[in-house]
């Protein structure tokens, strides 16, 4: 996969080295091995011997740029060491150290920790340190991951399609599995375990029965032994009736004591294949999916019955709560604590609920979940999806890390100083299980994610599932500088891009907290006149609720009252438009046409404003993306000049489409030196997208 290795000739690296800025770079490589130096010539020493060990030292041999010292990869309680007197417990399980240390008398570069994994980590960190431009006459790094559980999510289905996958198949290839073992696994392995990503989960959930039979479970164990050494587990999604779909039973009811044998014996049967297995995904009771509320038990005793399964393998399980019923005519936005809240402390000791960012659904902005924070006795997973569903699928350019930083960051209002970070790292509640799951964008595209832009969104996925308090922009810095080379000016652009990325794709999709305005099934495009889908709340004009005198969803007491599902003061807070922030103003309060911003301007001209602003944004990356032309790579600078080009013309798209429907609602015209959208309502509203990507069909 390298282009170097130590034994490419010097001069032909040297070569290359110097054609690098026009020389193709399909993207396969990611952030691993883009140095601009000359191949490692440092001297990597192992001490103690294993899979992983070895996989840390080619690491380092394939890509660190000479050091003065030679580097030592050991683990922590290597007899070696023993004089160092090493800090193990700040180390934890998979925590590492590089230092700079005496070992025997000699001078190393000594990367460890407590475990085989933590040194792998290390020596990716050693990397990172080196290749995004770190002083390497200074190396002292130490960290340890703040969450246990770092997983990729992949909505892979058996046939190969990717649901919301916009990178081409899945990389599973089920049908040639167990036997072909694509050597893209482990290179899918190895990125992973770069960021410290520990497990992944194979299959959507939206999930088939069959993945767990014989067959399946046996290329599932392919998958694992090749992840294994790279630290990674397997999970599985399961479908809660597979009892009944491939077990032969008559119910799936979790109380049903041959229900609960059926899962323990498919559990020992999992464990037996794969040992390390790490545990279950479900989504139970959801858009169509069968759970344990078809046989009115609660989510707690479905989960719990699936606990009991894995509990004596020492598996998990992650239970969503992305739950919301037709036959609930309230707020979507409540139903998911509704129906959660009440069962904290009823779920056994290794189920973990997970809960996406936000109430409705992977919007560009949602205020947090109030779940966070409501939840003290039940470890919470965060789900984010890093996969673009409503960003822009893989065109549009749009760095989630502000996005994921924001929610982070948001405190609860529980406690105080209690951030949604610290109840996801359990750090809050004292709890020993906790974890952060991504919604892979990832697929067989020879730069895996659809773009290289996109690729940043895996890495800022992993980084902060290691770290949630790490900030956005110093990754994306970091993942710039591994990605692009070293060049200053490539990597101030390329960061200066990302960041104003995802805010252009709010303002002109649906600014001041708009939500859920995409075209129907396939999420592509503006669709926010829809008003005839089966269910009330699949419709856009269900969330915006815009009629001649004004737009937006009341969730105050006049309305939903779902504010009161937040801790007092954020309650408060929410309450009252004036004290709302802009970003959620209409996410919370259906308000006139006319009501004053802080600044003066009508609400509609603030959101012609912001329209525009997005659209404008979008020119702006494109201009700056071609100043760095000559200073990238002929392939990557294309692709992405091709796709902002796409982004600008969709942009304008939405705003147009969206003004187009607001004028039509409100019978306003647009303020001055505004454009008028191009088409008509009519235009708009005519367009079909029937092959679009990612939609199952
Ligand atoms: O956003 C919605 C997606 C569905 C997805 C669902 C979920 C896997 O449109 O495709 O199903 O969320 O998260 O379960």
């Amino acid at each position: 996969m390298m282009l170097f290795n130590r034994r490419t000739p010097l001069w032909a690296c040297a070569l290359l080295a110097l054609a690098t800025p026009a020389w193709g770079n399909n993207g396969y490589r990611l952030w691993l091995g883009e140095s601009q130096d000359l191949p490692a010539v440092s001297t990597i020493e192992m001490s103690g011997d294993s899979p992983t060990l070895r996989i840390a030292a080619d690491e380092l041999r394939r890509s660190l740029p000479t050091l003065p010292t030679p580097v030592l990869l050991a683990k922590a309680n290597d007899p070696a060491l023993a004089s160092l007197r090493l800090d193990t417990r700040s180390m934890g399980a998979e925590g590492y150290r590089v230092q700079r240390a005496n070992v025997g008398g000699r001078e190393v570069m000594l990367v460890t920790g407590t475990s085989d994994v933590g040194v792998l980590y290390g020596a990716f960190a050693l990397l990172r340190h080196i290749n995004s431009g770190g002083d390497a006459t200074q190396i002292a790094l130490a960290s340890a991951p703040q969450t246990k559980l770092r997983i990729l999510n992949h909505w892979d289905n058996l046939d190969g399609v990717v649901e919301r996958g916009y990178a081409g198949q899945s990389l599973w290839d089920w049908w040639l599995l167990p036997d072909y073992k694509d050597p893209r696994y482990a290179d899918y392995a190895r990125a992973n375990a770069s960021l410290g990503i520990n497990g992944t989960v194979l299959n959507n959930v939206n999930a088939k029965a069959e993945s767990l039979t014989a067959p399946y479970i046996a290329k599932a164990a392919a998958l694992a032994d090749v992840f294994r050494p790279y630290g990674i587990k397997v999970y599985l999604s399961v479908r809660f009736s597979a009892p009944i779909e491939i077990g032969g039973l008559k119910t799936a009811d979790p109380r049903d004591p041959q229900v609960a044998a059926w899962w323990k014996a498919k559990a020992d049967e999992i464990y037996r294949a794969i040992p390390d297995f790490g545990g279950f995904l479900v989504k139970a009771n959801s858009e169509g999916q069968p759970g344990p509320r078809d046989y009115d038990a609660s989510h707690a005793d479905g989960a719990n019955t699936l606990a009991a399964a894995v509990a004596p393998h020492g598996g998990i399980v992650m239970w969503r709560a992305f739950v919301y019923a037709d036959t609930d005519p309230d707020d979507r936005a409540k139903q998911a604590y509704t129906e959660f809240k009440p069962l904290d402390g009823t779920f056994a000791d290794n189920v973990l609920v997970q809960v996406k960012n936000g109430a409705i659904d992977f919007q560009p902005r949602e205020p947090f979940h109030p779940l966070f924070g409501a939840m003290p006795k039940t470890p919470l997973v965060m789900e984010f999806q890093i996969t673009k569903e409503y960003l822009g699928f893989a065109t549009h350019l749009a760095y989630l890390g502000p996005m994921f930083e924001e929610v982070l960051d948001a405190e609860t209002g529980v406690r105080r100083g209690e951030t949604v970070a610290s109840v996801v790292t359990g750090k809050a509640d004292g709890h020993r299980l906790s974890g952060m799951a991504g919604v892979a964008n990832i697929g067989r595209d020879r730069d895996w994610s659809g773009s290289t832009f996109n690729q940043a969104n895996w890495y800022v996925f992993g980084r902060m599932a290691w770290d949630p308090t790490l900030s956005s922009e110093a990754i994306a810095r970091e993942w710039a500088a591994q990605t692009f080379g070293k060049d200053p000016v490539v990597i101030d652009t390329a960061v200066a891009m990302m960041m104003r990325s995802r805010e252009a794709v709010v303002d002109y999709t649906g600014p001041l907290g708009l939500a859920h305005l995409f075209a129907s099934g396939h999420h592509y495009g503006p669709g926010p006149w829809i008003s005839d889908l089966g269910r009330p709340e699949w419709n856009p004009v269900y969330y915006h609720r815009a009629d001649r005198n004004g737009i937006g969803f009341d969730r105050t007491r006049t309305g939903s009252n779902a504010v009161a599902q937040y801790a007092p003061s954020l309650a408060k807070r929410y309450a009252n438009p004036k004290t709302t922030p802009a970003e959620d103003l209409l996410w919370f309060h259906h308000l006139p046409w006319d009501y004053k911003m802080p600044d003066g301007k009508t609400l509609w001209e603030e959101m012609v404003h912001r329209y525009d602003r997005g659209v404008s944004e979008v020119r702006a990356m494109r201009a700056q993306w071609a100043t760095v032309k000559s200073r990238v790579d002929a392939e990557r600078w294309e692709k992405t000049d091709t796709y902002l080009g796409i982004q600008e013309r969709e942009a304008l798209w939405w705003r147009d489409a969206s003004l187009a429907y607001w004028m039509s609602i409100n019978g306003l015209s647009l303020p001055a030196g505004s454009a008028a959208p191009q088409h008509d309502l009519e235009w708009y509203k005519q367009q079909r997208f029937p092959f679009a990507p990612g939609n199952p069909q």
